[in-house]
């Protein structure tokens, strides 16, 4: 199987800017960032949507939950709050195949997003 793009990232193939990984998952900059924070969240496994994860990734998408807020501490903007966003196939605006958490933050969020 080929490599996903964010794979590529994980494994350091196409640099980018990483702020945080683990054993299991990778945090790098949103290469077209929408908000003066705007960090991907990605795990190593390769699912391409949340739709697409199985009970197998249970423990593992409770880690991507936990990392997010994490990272957010870590970064120094979680006392002022963030958003975390995560796009599911055509309509839901997915442009990337392999499941990924947006973490966006430093600026008002607004709501409903478009
Ligand atoms: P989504 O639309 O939810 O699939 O988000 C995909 C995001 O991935 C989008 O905000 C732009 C980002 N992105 C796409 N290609 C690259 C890349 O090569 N490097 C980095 N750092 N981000 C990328």
């Amino acid at each position: 199987m080929e490599k996903t793009l964010f794979q590529k990232i994980c494994d350091r193939e196409i640099p980018a800017t990483i702020v945080y990984e683990d054993d299991l998952c990778v945090s790098f900059k949103d290469i077209t960032p929408e908000a003066p924070v705007h960090l991907l969240l990605v795990p190593r496994k390769p699912i391409p949507r949340i739709a697409a994860a199985t009970a197998e990734d249970q423990a593992l998408l409770g880690h991507l939950l936990l990392t997010a807020p994490k990272i957010a501490r870590e970064q120094g903007f979680a006392d002022d709050g963030f958003r975390i966003v995560i796009n599911c196939g055509k309509n839901g605006g997915e442009t990337v195949p392999h499941l990924h958490v947006h973490i966006l933050a430093g600026r008002q969020m607004t709501w409903p997003p478009g």
